[in-house]
């Protein structure tokens, strides 16, 4: 089952069809630990929506809770950091932490910086390096648990963060600086492991990067990486984690405006943006 934010309200779509979900307070909907039965019950009240389309009519699944993110918990994303911050001293800060017990988190968005699927994401006005990074996304309510997944993008300035370590929340936060959607796979099982996650990047109907990589990379697992997040921390509405990148495109590459990207994980769908 996926639970889909609309203009309208909530909808879910259950084995290929959509329904309206009967008035639902988005907070209150997210922070529950039984969706399964309760989405059940509602769908047989709900009104069944002969078209909808996640990739340009879902808004961002967010409502009050707040975005974090794990860093360096892919070997590509600790050497890809290592190489743009050697000049400056900082690279062993990624190789120590991608090998220590405790994770890198870092604060990412409030909902007004998040862009939902075909909106568009930004670069900063004062960086010439930004990349996007494809991530999955834990959705998880008050109580620590993860209740689905989603995609999400952890737009980062590269130049600004290479220059130095200390200036990463100014790389990664900013007005649209992350992406989510479409929608939230509800966790009825354990996310598959070798489940891919795929981007693509087009520019004036070119492919310009295209990349992939798997959940095995990941180095550490939900639950440690929502151990150390809730640790010392209280989420009334629950949170958004991404999990980290392992797709780093190289070196030459930077996003430009009109870019269109397009991340996939399966089963949970495709984010699609442009850069603005
Ligand atoms: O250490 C900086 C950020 C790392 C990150 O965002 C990632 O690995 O995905
Ligand atoms: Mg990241």
């Amino acid at each position: 089952m996926k639970l889909f934010k609309a203009r309208f309200g909530a909808a879910i779509e259950d084995r290929g069809r959509f329904y309206r979900l009967p008035e639902t307070d988005w907070d209150v909907l997210l922070n529950r630990d039984d969706h399964e039965q309760v989405l059940t019950s509602m769908t047989r009240h709900s009104s069944r929506l002969d078209i909808f389309s996640p990739e340009t009519e879902a808004l961002a699944p967010i409502g009050s809770q707040e975005v974090w993110a794990a860093g360096v918990t892919y070997y590509r994303s600790r050497t890809a950091r290592m190489e743009e911050s050697k000049t400056t001293g900082g690279d062993d800060f990624y190789d120590r932490v991608y090998h220590a017990p405790r994770p890198e988190l870092f604060f990412k968005a409030t909902s007004h910086r998040v862009a939902g699927p075909g909106q568009q994401v930004r670069i900063r006005k004062d960086s010439n390096w930004n990349v996007p990074e494809p991530e999955l996304v834990l959705v998880i309510n008050s109580l620590g648990h993860i209740i689905g997944y989603t995609i999400g993008n952890d737009m980062s300035s590269r130049d600004i963060e290479g220059e130095n370590p200390l200036y990463l929340p100014q790389a990664k936060v900013y007005d649209k600086c992350c992406a989510l959607g479409p929608g939230i796979l509800l966790n009825e099982s354990p996310f598959d492991r070798k489940a891919e996650i795929h981007m693509r990047i087009m520019r004036n109907e070119k492919i310009v990067f295209e990349g992939a990589t798997d959940l095995s990379h990941l180095k550490r697992t939900p639950e440690e990486l929502i151990e150390y997040l809730f640790r010392d921390n209280i989420f009334p509405y629950g949170c958004f984690l991404l999990t980290g990148t392992g797709i780093v495109p190289p070196d030459e590459f930077s996003l430009l405006a009109y870019d269109e990207i397009r991340i996939t994980i399966e089963p949970i769908g495709t984010l699609i943006n442009t850069v603005r």
